[in-house]
């Protein structure tokens, strides 16, 4: 579609403030006005996404199908307006009407479906597959609630409802007639040697769906989130007996099940709301998938050849017993022919290696919550042991009493993937160790990717137009071509100018910080970040370890040279999780008194604003000189903030885990901090009992740190706050902050020393930006489309 003219958009906002808000433009709000422009590009996608539908259908295309509890959107309107060329236009159309743009895009609430990395890489999926024109559909849940908002209260989290859907929004269209039965418990019946479930509850899961643009508008898909409703609305006979409360009993229950997101992350806990949710997810997916293939025409026994589906991690593993009962028991096939159909579908990714983040489930609940499912499982495992005769069984589904969602998932999937090389290898080794051997060509890398168009593009115009400048358009969808940004490594005009564009981000970054904080802090220090979902793992005790080592040799030597840094954390703990919220409070204590330390003069600053989402990242991460990807090796599957702070020019401090080895690879050794221990000398360094103990006594500089926090410097009203978690590092330390301290330290001065060497820091920065083409999501959704879902582009 043709771009319209200033004048024409104008007026195209102008009528929608008019016509579908009924708001006058001398009382219209900026809500009003973001309702408008979302109108205005809204009606600009409709005819891209019918275009990609009708195409769909006529090629007869395979479908794939991305299955996920979490999507992180975060805000759509901006996203939208890039891929449709637009963004320009809306910014002088609203100049031209009086109203603020950057306002308006303030206005929106993120889209907080997810917890972290697996959700966002699901959101960057969703686009490249729009970009890449792959004929794709994801399914999510329509939470009315997404991820808690953060606040702090005497530096400890606080959290809080979040209430994205108070407001209407513009991205979404409800699509009644798509509505699906979703059952749960009761119990199962033979009818001439078929089997019927009967359950005992039954809920409807109700289509809302969102356009995904693809860039330049040329391909859109959807994103189709249920919503649950009850199957009858309302007890009349209750209300009319003045019982109202058990009148919305019905209504209430349902609705429980698309009411909230689960805020854990890396932490399972065997709650039935959850099973229940994951089941409502998956079986209304299913459903629609089935009706879709049959509407065109096509026969069931054929359903691998036109869909592809996608379990984002084991979220939605009960996708095999769901489509092998739909099989069976609603269009009669065999059992051998239903898990065969179902093997060639699906697909699992795995995206943690964490053993309390892998999902099992309790027979007796499965056996209460999905009976009939429980029963396929068992059918499965038996399958699976019948075929592989000499298979040990303790590595089969079912064991102590639970259903273990990874073998499951595993079993039922054509092929299994990592998320980075490292990763893929570990799950290889130590995860599905005799399942790979039964079954050597089923697990693959697919190393993780960002997408370009919202994670340099739209977040950093200054770093954009440069590359554009210096190597023309079209590096958006062909992130390769950064490459071509190589010959001007060695212009220091051009550094400059990449030194320029990274300082106005940082000049931004501290107005911001400024209005929210209170802070002041200085552009021209080093900006310092690690932001990511608080987890012993991450060791973001490590990152502020080491800041107390620094301020201590401030305070030690005060006229020392230092070189002025700006610590920045941002993340949110799990509710339940008390060592992550310890970690919290820690932080921001050591923050009081490090910056209002009148001896520190603005060498140090730790800021820590809270509710960190993907806005707040879309802020710091194209103002961040440093990033902190600093897990102990092993346990970061890959890590995707990474990937968006070298791409956006900032220098890695990191271990070798996860996709960290790969970028250090693509950017070259010399141009990344690295330090630590691997991840098979972790494996090592834990045998020996006193290994902690050991690491202190080497390190004079941690032992004043431990005994600092255990005094109570950063606590004075309550000296024993961290005695737990100091007494963790003396005793336990299972993930390795005191091993890794001194290596940590001295990356750090390695850091500084660049840092003032401006000629050799913009060369190492732009050197990241240059060579982190590799990581575009198109890549990875290319290798996903090639090597497990088996199609190809439509356009
Ligand atoms: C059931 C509780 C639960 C919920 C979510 C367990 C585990 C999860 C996710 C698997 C955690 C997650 O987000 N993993 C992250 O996935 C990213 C995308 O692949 C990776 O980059 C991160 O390294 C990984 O931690």
């Amino acid at each position: 579609m043709q771009a319209p003219s200033r004048e024409d958009f104008r007026n195209e906002i102008l009528k929608h403030l008019q016509y579908s808000m009924a708001k006058d433009p001398a009382h219209a709000s900026i809500y009003d006005w973001r309702m408008a422009l979302s109108h205005a590009l809204r009606d600009r996608i409709v005819d891209p996404w019918f275009a990609a539908t009708r195409q769909t259908y006529d090629q007869k295309r395979k479908r794939v199908y991305y299955l996920s509890m979490e999507f992180l959107i975060g805000r759509i309107m901006e996203d939208a307006a890039i891929n449709l060329g637009l963004r320009d236009l809306c910014q002088e159309a609203l100049e031209d009407l009086g109203v603020d743009y950057d306002a308006v895009v303030e206005n929106e609430p993120d889209a907080a479906l997810g917890n972290g990395g697996l959700g966002r890489l699901a959101a960057c999926y969703m686009e490249s597959m729009a970009t890449l024109g792959c004929a794709g559909h994801g399914y999510g849940i329509r939470y009315e609630h997404g991820l808690f908002r953060q606040r702090f209260e005497g530096g400890r989290q606080v959290e809080t409802p979040e209430d994205w859907l108070t407001q209407p929004h513009p991205w979404e269209f409800v699509r009644p007639e798509s509505s699906y039965e979703i059952g749960f418990k009761g119990h199962v019946e033979k009818h001439a040697g078929r089997s019927v479930w009967v359950p005992a509850e039954t809920v409807i899961a109700e289509a809302h769906d969102l356009p995904v643009i693809g860039w330049q508008g040329r391909w859109a898909n959807t994103l189709r989130l249920w919503s649950a409703r009850p199957t009858t609305l309302f007890d009349l006979g209750r209300f009319n007996h003045g019982d109202y409360a058990a009148a919305a009993e019905p209504e209430a229950l349902a609705r429980t099940l698309s009411r909230v997101l689960y805020p854990d992350d890396t932490t399972y806990q065997g709650k039935e709301l959850r099973l229940k949710q994951e089941y409502f997810l998956t079986s209304a997916a299913l459903q629609d998938i089935l009706r879709r293939h049959l509407d065109a025409g096509l026969s069931i026994t054929d359903l691998a050849d036109h869909v592809a589906i996608q379990m984002n991690d084991t979220h939605p593993a009960i996708a095999g017993p769901e489509l092998v009962r739909l099989l069976c028991d609603c269009y009669g096939l065999t059992f051998d022919a239903a898990i065969e159909i179902a093997v060639n579908c699906l697909g699992y990714t795995n995206h943690t290696l964490l053993p309390e983040a892998l999902e099992k489930w309790a027979s007796y609940l499965m056996g209460a919550v999905l009976p009939r499912h429980m029963q396929i499982i068992e059918e499965i495992d038996a399958w699976h042991l019948k075929r592989h005769p000499d298979r040990p069984n303790h590595i089969g589904i079912l064991k102590h009493q639970e259903v273990r969602m990874g073998e499951l998932a595993f079993i039922t999937s054509h092929k299994v993937n990592g998320v980075s090389a490292l990763h893929t290898d570990l799950i290889k080794a130590n995860l599905f160790p005799e399942l790979n051997k039964l079954h050597p060509d089923r697990i693959i890398n697919q190393t993780n990717g960002v997408t370009p168009r919202r994670w340099l593009r739209m977040t950093n115009p200054a770093l954009s137009t440069l590359i554009t400048d210096t190597i023309g358009s079209g590096w958006e969808a062909d992130l390769d071509r950064l490459f071509g940004l190589e010959p001007a490594l060695k212009d220091p005009v051009f550094l400059q100018k990449f030194a320029a564009a990274k300082r106005s981000n940082k000049v931004a970054l501290s107005n911001w910080v400024a209005q929210t904080q209170g802070i002041q802090i200085d552009p021209d220090a080093m900006f310092d970040v690690q932001i990511k979902r608080i987890h012993e793992y991450k060791r973001q005790f490590l990152n502020i370890l080491q800041t107390i080592a620094q301020w201590h040799e401030i305070r030690k030597n005060p006229t020392g040279e230092f070189v002025p840094r700006v610590k920045i954390f941002g993340g949110k703990a799990a509710p339940g999780y008390q060592t992550a919220k310890e970690i919290i409070r820690l932080i921001n204590d050591v923050a009081q008194v490090v910056n209002n330390d009148p001896y520190v003069d603005g060498r140090l600053k730790i800021i820590y604003p809270p509710n960190y989402n993907v806005s707040m990242a879309e802020r710091l991460i194209p103002a961040a000189d440093l990033s902190e990807q600093i897990s102990t090796a092993g346990k970061e599957a890959s890590g995707t903030g990474n990937m968006k702070f070298a791409l956006n020019g900032a220098l890695t401090i990191g271990t070798l885990d996860g996709a960290n080895v790969e970028i250090r690879e693509e950017v070259g050794a010399e141009n990344f901090f690295l330090f630590g221990l691997t991840a098979d000398e972790v494996m090592e360094r834990r045998h020996n009992p006193d290994h902690a103990r050991d690491a202190i006594m080497q390190s004079q500089s941690l032992q004043d740190v431990l005994q600092m926090i255990a005094e109570g410097r950063f606590s004075p009203d309550e000296p024993g706050r961290y005695h737990g978690l100091v007494h963790n590092i003396w005793h336990s330390d299972y993930f390795l902050c005191a091993s890794d301290f001194e290596s940590y330290a001295q990356a750090q001065r390695e850091v500084d020393a660049a840092f003032t060497t401006p000629d050799r820091w913009w060369h190492m920065a732009a050197s990241n930006t240059a060579r982190m083409g590799f990581f575009s999501s198109d890549r990875s959704i290319k290798g996903y489309m090639a090597d497990i879902w088996n199609t190809s582009s439509a356009l």
